[in-house]
């Protein structure tokens, strides 16, 4: 199938409430799917707080915001982050997605982009909720933009919260030294069970990671069977199953990023016969992961399971 190169793609914008509000575009092309990724429909404007576009519905509260890259990256993310975690403290913070510009690239001083990320969020969650700050971390992901700014969407919830980690994956917030001086601060999976009983699960952004290393280095079929294998697991932990979930009318919605957008076809045939239903929305991106030997990664919201 030929595809269209890569400078004709719309980038993916982020739609939080009804159809026409104010939307994010956070420099992410997409390869196939909805160019609108659409969050909580039924939310409603609920005010510009700071830096953030605000959005509540009965439960949840939601909210944007994008700011300058470059060498101010860390201290961006960091006040980002700490405007964040204040806005949402009556609530429990269920999923944040982040776009980081340049992610793979350097800055200066030589320190990775991600890692400058990394540094100014890890910040900016301890500044605010003290040195145990790690047991608190929600789901999230973090992928690379083309466009300048960083970006960060957020879903909070005054419903209850659980936080799990994948067992055959090294927590993120425990990584050692040598992926940067302060490690990611994410949960693999964030489960809100809401007051009718039923759960919303958020799963993180999932690649090749075993343990804290990276599995065959730049060979995407060997990364996309290690990434399904940890969905399975991070399933199981979570209480959803390898299914994610097994039975049911849970809808279920996939974001996939790819490295390289030559690896569409192979990925999706894969995908289609190993994880996806009909019922489920997927959509496929072009984006550099968080470690420059990743290839691949998967992140899946499952509502009312
Ligand atoms: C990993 O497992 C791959 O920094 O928020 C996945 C999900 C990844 C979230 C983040 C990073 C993040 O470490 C990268």
């Amino acid at each position: 199938m030929p595809h269209p190169s890569l400078a004709e793609l719309s980038s993916l914008r982020v739609v939080i409430g009804r159809a026409g509000s104010p939307s994010l575009s956070v420099g992410v092309p997409l390869l196939t799917g909805n160019e609108i990724e659409a969050l909580f429909p039924a939310a409603e404007p609920a005010g510009q707080v700071g830096e953030f576009a605000t959005f509540s519905s009965d439960e949840w509260l939601l909210g944007f915001a994008a700011l300058p890259s470059g060498e101010t990256l860390e201290e961006n993310a960091k006040s980002l982050y700490r405007q964040l975690i204040r806005l949402t403290r009556k609530h429990h913070l269920a999923r944040i997605w982040n776009y980081v510009p340049g992610i793979n690239g350097s800055r200066a001083d030589r320190l990775e982009h991600y890692q400058a990320f990394c540094s100014g969020r890890a910040a900016a969650f301890e500044s605010e909720w003290g040195p145990g700050f790690k047991s608190q971390v929600p789901a999230a992901s973090a992928v690379g933009s083309e466009g300048a700014n960083l970006s960060v969407v957020f879903a909070a919830t005054t419903q209850s919260t659980r936080h799990f980690e994948n067992p055959i994956q090294m927590p993120a917030y425990d990584y050692p030294r040598q992926y940067g001086p302060r490690p990611p601060s994410f949960a693999r999976a964030t489960v809100v069970t809401r007051t009718d009983g039923m759960r919303d699960v958020f799963i993180s952004g999932t690649a090749a990671i075993r343990g804290h290393a990276t599995f065959t280095p730049g060979d995407t079929r060997g990364q996309l069977s290690c990434t399904l294998e940890n969905l399975r697991a991070i399933g199981t932990a979570c209480g959803l199953g390898e299914e994610l979930p097994e039975s049911s009318s849970a809808s279920r919605s996939f974001k996939v990023y790819l490295r390289n957008a030559g690896d569409l076809d192979e990925v999706a045939a894969r995908l289609k016969s190993e994880l996806l239903r009909p019922s489920d929305q997927v959509s496929y991106l072009r984006a550099d992961i968080c470690r420059r030997d990743l290839n691949v990664e998967i992140e899946a919201a499952i509502f009312g399971a």
